[in-house]
């Protein structure tokens, strides 16, 4: 397996960072998480300028241009040989010294990870997760805005333990007000009466590249779309909900807080928005050759 670090494509073993990365003393740097798919990156322009636009979020300026970030995930899979493959593009502060301040982190560190991704077995596609809301509230845009998909993911990580220890494997996670957010790894959407509702960003989430598409999806699926608040109750009454993610795609949700959504089978326009969501994936996307 070869990685790309710093403008140069290593072996995995050699693929090492210093122990004096502010990304590792401190989360200090930003993340992607992309699909290839047959050959065809999955919407990679909108994955770069999703990073660029962390980074500014965290005052780092990534020291490539886009053109050069995109060629250097294209040169990771093909010198690979991977024609599908989950692509984890990260950026971080760089190596430093101890001590908070940016200023002494002067070259960030970048690497490009290209494997195979593990998403939920193939069944919970068909018969739907259950899920639970946990304790821990998602971080507030005012401290961390979640629109910065940064290295700090240990607000998302304390709610996956805690949906893990209530016996399932995904978290709804709540704003201070008690409004639906997203998942730890994915943003939720519910369908009611016709009408595709998902939040709306500015409640604090992860400006998700399957939410957009899925949100664009929606009218071919004979249904209107809308950003908005959500509430649990109004998950509980809701026709079908599902998640998505680049890692999970589209996954029906049929189970939330011990109550069962709808008869507790996957919904029909969730399978027909997975069914227009993997056209999508085979059709789009930026080509390659292995
Ligand atoms: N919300 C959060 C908090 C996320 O981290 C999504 C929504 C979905 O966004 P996209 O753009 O992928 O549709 C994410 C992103 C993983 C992994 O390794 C996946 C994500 C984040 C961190 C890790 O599976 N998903």
């Amino acid at each position: 397996m070869l990685i790309y670090l710093n403008g140069r494509l290593v072996k995995k073993e050699q693929a090492r960072v210093s122990v004096f990365d502010h990304g590792v003393l401190y989360g200090d740097g930003v993340f992607e998480g992309i699909r290839s798919y047959n050959c065809l990156v999955f919407k990679l322009k909108e994955h770069i300028d999703r990073l660029y636009a962390s980074a500014q979020g965290i005052s780092l300026r990534i020291p490539i241009t886009k053109q050069q970030m995109q060629k250097a995930v294209i040169d990771t899979l093909v010198a690979n040989r991977l024609k599908d493959a989950y692509i984890r593009l990260v950026v971080t502060r760089g190596e430093g010294d101890l001590g908070l301040d940016p200023r002494n982190c002067p070259k960030p560190t970048i690497f490009i990870i290209t494997d195979k991704i593990a998403l939920y077995p193939p069944e919970l596609y068909k018969k739907g997760l259950t899920i639970v809301t946990v304790p821990t509230r998602r971080n507030t845009p005012e401290a961390l805005n979640p629109q910065i998909k940064s290295l700090n993911y240990l607000n998302n990580i304390l709610g996956k333990i805690e949906a893990i220890n209530a016996g399932v494997p995904e978290a709804i996670m709540l704003d201070q007000s008690g409004f639906v957010t997203e998942c730890t790894g994915d943003n939720i959407f519910m369908i009611k009466d016709g009408v595709l509702m998902t939040p709306q960003i500015s409640v604090g989430v992860l400006n998700g590249i399957t939410r957009s598409s899925v949100l664009s999806l929606a009218s071919k699926a004979g249904l209107e779309a809308r950003e908005c608040m959500i509430t649990r109750f109004e998950l509980f009454n809701a026709d079908e909900v599902f998640l998505t993610g680049t890692a999970a795609e589209i996954i029906p949700v049929v189970k939330t807080d011990c109550r069962f959504i709808a008869d507790g089978k996957v919904g029909r326009y969730t399978l027909k928005l997975i069914e227009n969501f993997k056209k999508l994936t085979k059709k789009e996307g930026v080509r390659y050759a292995v």
